[in-house]
């Protein structure tokens, strides 16, 4: 049986290899460093990162700079992700929060973070309807205006970036739950040009960027992933530099899985677009029991399962990595416990299912 009280497990590279390998021994599992043999950095544990990476995939996580400061979690950040998405810092209210006065202060700390533990970086967000700066949502803009207004934020921060981000979350959460266009400030101004103006822009200013759009509730087939569908079909069809599909996927065990979760991610590929699983976590009615621990356990071992069967699904992030700075509760009364990790930094029965679900190598010939 798995348990709870496992250790916060280290990154591979020095440390606790054989701590964590005596507890997922332990824990009944398989235990990765065997699979390394020979080689040498890969003898050691190997972390959700290296694991994901024997697929070609990464695994990452989201942070937050006041998260920062927390040594015991930022040791966990630094090891186990390959790479890293920034929750709050690079969204138009941090990034221009005055007309045309830019602020990377805290994007680049993110950045830093990153760089000095070999991480990328997932850019994360050019434009949204929420957290815009109050000069943006106030203002009463021309259509002209707002349009050199989008152009100039995508251009700057992308330019900023270019080189340290490798993909962007263009836009974010553009439709809704019906498929029909959310009225946010752009669309009710420019109209839903604005989106293929977005990735435009943004590939000019940085041509190797992969451009998504990201969005949540898009997990199953439906009208809001179908709108998606048609959309980027047809900016492929016109030649607009889209190459992304970000599914946040913030789930939830009252709800039921997205039992097409594979089938929708592979109707994406075929459309010749990457996907990425954005913001994962998986929350649940409190009080959190071993019960629901277990189907936690299970649903993001689908998950990982889900996007390992599908060629072009290239990582999963979670949106940050443990409970202690999960935003669910804040925006879910009596709802949590949706990481890996629990809030002491203990890997919980997700985790495990996790490695369990990349554990399984393709063949070498
Ligand atoms: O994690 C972010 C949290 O700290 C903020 O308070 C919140 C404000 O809306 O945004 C959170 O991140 C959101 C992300 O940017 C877009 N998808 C939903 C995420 C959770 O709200």
């Amino acid at each position: 049986m798995r348990t709870l009280a496992l250790p916060a497990p280290r990154r591979s590279r020095g440390r606790s290899a054989v701590f964590l390998a005596a507890a997922a021994l332990l824990a009944g599992l398989a235990v990765a460093p065997a699979a390394h043999a020979g080689d040498g950095r890969k003898a050691e544990a190997a972390t959700l990162h290296d694991l994901a990476e024997d697929h070609g995939r990464y695994f990452g996580s989201a942070t937050d700079n006041p998260e920062l400061t927390d040594t015991p979690y930022t040791e966990l950040l630094g090891e186990e992700f390959g790479t890293i998405t920034p929750g709050n810092s690079m969204k138009w209210d941090a990034t221009e929060p005055q007309r045309g006065v830019f602020d990377f202060t805290k994007g680049d700390e993110v950045v830093d973070f990153a760089r000095a533990h070999r991480q990328r970086v997932r850019g994360h967000t050019l434009l949204w309807h929420s957290q815009l700066p109050g000069w943006l949502t106030s203002g009463t803009w021309s259509a002209d205006e707002l349009r050199a207004i989008l152009k100039n934020h995508v251009q700057t921060v992308v330019k900023h970036y270019k080189g340290k981000v490798f993909a962007w979350d263009v836009a974010n959460e553009i439709m809704n739950e019906d498929g029909t266009y959310r009225e946010n400030l752009f669309y009710k101004t420019l109209g839903p040009g604005y989106i293929a103006d977005a990735l435009r822009w943004a590939h000019q200013a940085d041509p190797k960027a992969k451009l998504y759009l990201n969005d949540y509730n898009v997990e199953w087939i439906g009208p809001k992933s179908d709108a998606y569908y048609e959309l980027i079909k047809q900016l492929k069809a016109d030649g607009v530099p889209v190459h992304g599909f970000g599914l946040q996927g913030h789930l939830a065990l009252q709800y039921g899985f997205p039992g097409n979760l594979q089938e929708n991610l592979q109707r994406f590929a075929d459309l010749r677009v990457d996907t990425a699983l954005t913001e994962v976590d998986i929350r649940m009615v409190l009080p959190s029991d071993e019960a629901k621990l277990a189907e936690q356990a299970d649903w993001y071992a689908r998950v990982t399962e889900a996007c390992l069967a599908v060629k072009r699904c290239v990582g999963i992030t979670v949106w940050d990595y443990t409970d202690r700075y999960s935003w669910i509760p804040a925006f879910f009364e009596g709802e949590g416990a949706a990481l890996p990790w629990d809030e002491n930094l203990k890997a919980k029965p997700a985790y495990f299912a996790i490695r369990d679900a990349l554990g399984v190598r393709p063949k070498k010939t």
